[in-house]
């Protein structure tokens, strides 16, 4: 299975070690093509340094992001390249599974909340200490589907 994972990179790298625990857990799974979001070595400034620039990262992301077999977001602290990945999901039709810690004092966006269909879209608050759980019931389901 590929798993396509979004973190904030230029949104602010606050969470990284959330996104490290998630990405490690995914990886039981499946290979997660996006592993490189919960490097705790790039930084928000960071990726300006790559030298292909950020066409090629739109671009191999875009691709990743189509072949991949789900789609799995940390949407707590917000960044509009994830919002911009959901969006794209949604259209290639995607099973996406949002990821957001209520214990962060922020509110969820309502095009994110409000785009959970239960089905295809989930969103589901969590804290970090069962994020293990949580996608253990959440790719539990997904094999049964
Ligand atoms: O707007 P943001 O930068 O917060 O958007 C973050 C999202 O966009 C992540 O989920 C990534 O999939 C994608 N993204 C943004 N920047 C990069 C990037 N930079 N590489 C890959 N995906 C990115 C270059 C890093 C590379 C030199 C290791």
């Amino acid at each position: 299975m590929k798993v396509y994972f979004c973190g904030s990179i230029r949104g602010g790298r606050d969470d990284v070690l959330v996104y490290r625990k998630i990405v490690n857990k995914l990886q039981s799974y499946g290979s997660v093509l996006t592993e490189h979001v919960s490097s705790s070595e790039l930084s928000e400034r960071g990726e300006d340094a790559a030298a292909a620039g950020d066409r090629a990262i739109h671009d191999r992301d875009v691709d990743w992001l189509r072949q991949s077999d789900v789609v799995v977001a940390e949407v707590t602290q917000p960044s509009l390249g994830v919002g911009y990945e959901l969006g794209r999901a949604v259209d290639m039709k995607k099973k996406i599974f949002c990821l957001f810690r209520p214990s962060s004092g922020r509110r969820l966006s309502a095009m994110i909340r409000g785009a959970d269909d239960g089905e295809l879209f989930v969103v589901r608050d969590y804290s970090e200490d069962e994020v293990e759980n949580v996608l253990e019931e959440f790719f539990s389901n997904l094999k049964r589907t």
